[in-house]
């Protein structure tokens, strides 16, 4: 979409919202040699949740409590069918940020300019377009809150690079209360802590199935890291609110990232005899390949299983928190008419269903992510389409009003964003298990994936349609061989690069 398509846009839904903005009287910016190309372009408010799936309120979840997603949602589109394109932190965070689908350069522990040295990423762009840039959280991935060792943000990105680090709270990404650094025993913040380490089985397919472990915190909100971030991120808005630099804020959240701690007000808006665990078939699981499970607890006791939903939906509640005063600063500042506000996640998380408990897995619950883009011009509406998450970076770039040359895999989703209803997709995921590619392709009423070089570790099929909880394997059922042939001529396109005899790091991170 150009420039002028897109100004259509805006004007067509809100006359006297749209872009561009007229300049500010208050605010010089920064000298910088694209200032003046930069100006009256909108800005992005860019809110990523750590491993949040779609049990959301306004995703028809009933029992989870997120007024405040639920809040943007009514003023956005909300995309039902959006996934990510590789269902683990840093794959999916590269692939977003360069709108390229992971290849096996995506490797799980190292920075994307190790292997492709003139990647440009969304941010980075933005910036080299005269965006004032800042990242104040997990943006690419950070090792640990008491160290920046291993911190994979890149320096071209950023303006303003904030981990968000509080040193008096271990409840970031990567802490175990229960054994680094410190003790549990010298954790006063601590109203509880329930580890289910042992809980969990070692044979998933990604040999780094590693903790949970729920921690309630006698913190306010605001002493969270992920209090800390929005604290941070509210700052950034206000001083940059009325500059003529726009902006492009990254917000990334810990949460509900493990380990599940969080003010213990929010375990306790969630009672465990509400939690409802998946009812699934007996036996529905002996059709699917054994390769395509990943991190499952078979030893759970269904009591166990609803604290643990109950952990996770208290920290999606404290994160919904966080985003509320976010979206109370975009009110206060008067920031709607000319900033566009993306809410989404790296991956989703399952919550039992088929018997896992975590995300590197191609079911739905882990591949698919909450999205969420509200601003100027937009109207409320949900749509059905199948998107991914490599769709952002070309959609920011429209709504910018700039034309980018370079090639991505993404496809812009302003038409979404002016017609719900417009048609998109399909979505392509993948995910590594232990010595094969998982490759998948998901339509609005269909998965098929392939495990292996031409699906020789197995493959699956699910019809979405009549089966949407992915129940009944249907790959090698001959009635849907047809099905499965259409579905294979258009995934095999996409999948050129990726080898099982890739040399590629299969640790989860
Ligand atoms: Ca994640």
């Amino acid at each position: 979409m150009d420039r002028r398509e897109f100004l259509k846009l805006a004007a067509s839904v809100s006359a006297g919202a749209v872009l561009p903005v007229a300049d500010r009287a208050l605010g010089a910016s920064a000298s910088a040699p694209a200032d003046s190309a930069a100006r009256g372009r909108p800005n992005f408010l860019f809110i990523v949740c750590d491993d949040l799936n779609q049990a959301l309120g306004c995703y028809g979840n009933s029992v989870v409590k997120t007024p405040n997603i639920d809040r943007l949602a009514a003023r956005g589109v909300r995309f039902e069918r959006a996934h990510c394109n590789y269902p683990l932190c840093l794959p999916s965070r590269h692939s977003f940020l360069t709108g390229l689908r992971p290849d096996a350069r995506f490797e799980l522990h190292k920075p994307l300019r190790e292997s492709i040295p003139d990647v440009e990423y969304l941010p980075q762009y933005l910036r080299e377009q005269g965006y004032f840039t800042a990242r104040i959280g997990k943006a690419f991935h950070t090792a640990s809150i008491f160290t920046e060792n291993g911190s994979y943000e890149d320096a071209a990105c950023w303006d303003l690079s904030e981990s968000g680090v509080t040193r008096d709270n271990p409840d970031g990404y990567g802490t175990l209360y229960a054994s680094i650094p410190r003790g549990v025993k010298e954790h006063p913040e601590l109203s509880e802590l329930v580890a289910f380490r042992d809980l969990l089985n070692n044979t998933g397919n990604c040999p780094g199935d590693y903790w949970i472990e729920r921690a309630g915190l006698k913190l306010d909100d605001a002493q969270t890291v992920d209090g800390n971030i929005c604290g941070i991120a509210r700052q950034v808005l206000t001083t940059h609110a009325d500059e003529k630099r726009p902006f492009f804020v990254l917000a990334g959240f810990r949460r509900p990232h493990e380990i599940w701690a969080a003010p213990e007000k929010y375990f306790q808006m969630y009672s465990t005899d509400e939690m409802k665990l998946p009812e699934e078939p007996p036996g529905h699981d002996k059709l699917v390949p054994e390769i395509a499970f990943t991190r499952r607890a078979p030893n759970m006791t269904d009591a166990q299983r609803k604290m643990a939903v109950q952990s996770y939906y208290a920290c999606v509640s404290s994160v919904d928190h966080q985003i509320g005063l976010l979206l109370d600063e975009m009110d206060r500042l008067n920031l709607w008419d000319n900033t566009f506000v993306v809410l989404t996640a790296d991956h989703g998380y399952h919550l039992g269903e088929h018997g896992m408990w975590g995300k590197v897995s191609l079911f739905q619950e882990s591949a698919k992510v909450p999205l969420i883009i509200a601003g100027p011009g937009i109207k409320a509406g949900v749509c059905p389409a199948t998107v991914e998450s490599v769709d952002l970076f070309p959609t920011l770039v429209a709504l910018a009003g700039l034309n980018r040359s370079q090639k991505v895999d993404g496809v812009s989703l302003v038409p979404q964003l002016e017609n719900p209803q417009a048609p998109h997709g399909p979505a392509f995921s993948v995910v590594r298990h232990k010595m094969s590619w998982g490759k998948a392709i998901y339509t609005e009423d269909w998965r098929y994936t392939e495990w292996g070089d031409n699906a020789s570790a197995g493959a699956e099929l699910y019809d979405l349609k009549n089966d949407p909880k992915e129940y009944k394997n249907l790959a090698n059922d001959p009635a849907f061989a047809g099905r499965r042939a259409e579905l294979k001529a258009l995934l095999a396109p996409k999948m050129t690069n990726l080898r099982d005899s890739d040399p590629r790091d299969t640790a989860e991170g």
